[in-house]
């Protein structure tokens, strides 16, 4: 007989069934999050017949247009989590401040990136929705503030949904990678990818090559060298770029190589955040055996002076990673 497969909240009752102090809380969160997951899934798939494609006309902290869908998926994100009393603040890479919701004994801090990738909203092709789970001490009756802007290592969980084919949520508690796939049929999540191991090194790197001429030598040298034929290095390797951190950090998940949206001469910092983006998937490729780095320090070292940070990433397989830090670092 066919095994049968495991949901997503079996999965987590398990889990919780290890920890025997644990009282449930944090498993009824990454319910949530996976019905976030369903509940954008569900937009993204009739948006092209709604009218929800295109800009709302304004534009967000971060001085990039807001899609009519990076508003609804942070709505959602806020919706759900300020019913779920679980959560004291909601950090969102779509508001300039932190949301505190008072809800006694909520001991969460979440942080999100609602939508990534919507260059991608108005052609059918990949999204996906990033998010952070961080403890916290004080709660949201006092400051929350500098609780949040700690480094990635004090995440407590991390993960993504992606948005593809199929609907993924991907995520660690710090016990390895897991990977669920949605079937739409019955509305769970399965588990399809359990303890997702990246491989040490790819054949595939992802980066927005059109940026070359900005970059500083280093990384100029790094990908000349990926370029050049070179059998016992597996070289030339295949550059692939969605324009969608998720799916493509997704695809070095499970394959291997390296994704690069590296510092630029004018621009040091690069274009990812750190709080919503670099964190969460540096703290799902280490859990994976993987690596995450701006080059210069690990992303989860990287002490944070603001929410809205942004930070250069080379992430995946860790022998890439560590070859793109030598030429960066100008030691190759
Ligand atoms: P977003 O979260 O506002 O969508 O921005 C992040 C996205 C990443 O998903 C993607 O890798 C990158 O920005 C693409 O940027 P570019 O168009 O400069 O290549
Ligand atoms: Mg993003």
């Amino acid at each position: 007989m066919a095994k049968f497969p495991i949901t997503l909240s079996r999965f987590i009752i398990e889990q919780q069934a290890a920890h025997p102090e644990a009282t449930g809380e944090f498993s009824v969160l990454l319910t949530q999050i996976g019905l976030v997951g369903k509940m954008i899934a569900h937009d993204l798939r009739r948006a092209g017949l709604n009218q929800i494609l295109g800009t709302t006309g304004e534009t967000n902290i971060q001085g990039e247009v807001v899609k009519k869908l990076d508003q609804i998926a942070n709505d959602t994100f806020v919706r759900v989590f300020e019913q779920s009393g679980l959560v004291c603040v909601l950090a969102s890479e779509e508001m300039e401040q932190p949301l505190k919701m008072v809800h006694e004994g909520a001991k969460y801090m979440l942080l999100v990136d609602p939508l990534d990738g919507s260059s991608n909203t108005d052609v059918n092709m990949p999204l996906g929705a990033i998010f952070s789970i961080r403890r916290s001490q004080v709660g949201a009756r006092r400051g929350v503030e500098d609780e949040l802007l700690q480094k990635g290592t004090q995440q407590i969980a991390a993960g993504y949904v992606l948005y593809g084919a199929s609907t993924m949520l991907v995520f660690t508690v710090g016990q390895g990678v897991h990977g669920f796939t949605l079937e739409p049929s019955i509305g769970e999540y399965l588990l399809s990818n359990e303890n997702i191991r990246i491989p040490k090194k790819g054949k595939v790197y992802s980066v927005n090559e059109g940026n070359y001429h900005r970059w500083p030598a280093g990384t100029q040298k790094y990908l000349d060298y990926l370029k050049v034929q070179d059998k016992a290095t597996g070289r030339p390797y295949s550059g692939r770029y969605s324009g969608c951190l998720v799916a493509d950090v997704h695809r070095i998940l499970l394959g291997g190589g390296v994704y690069l949206y590296p510092g630029e001469t004018a621009k040091p910092e690069g274009k990812l955040r750190l709080m919503y983006e670099g964190n969460p998937l540096a703290m799902v490729v280490e859990q994976a055996g993987g690596s995450a780095t701006t080059g210069l320090t690990r992303i989860l070292d990287v002490e944070p002076k603001t929410l809205h940070q942004r930070v250069p990433l080379i992430i995946g397989s860790a022998e890439d990673v560590g070859q793109a830090e030598a030429y960066i670092q100008g030691r190759a």
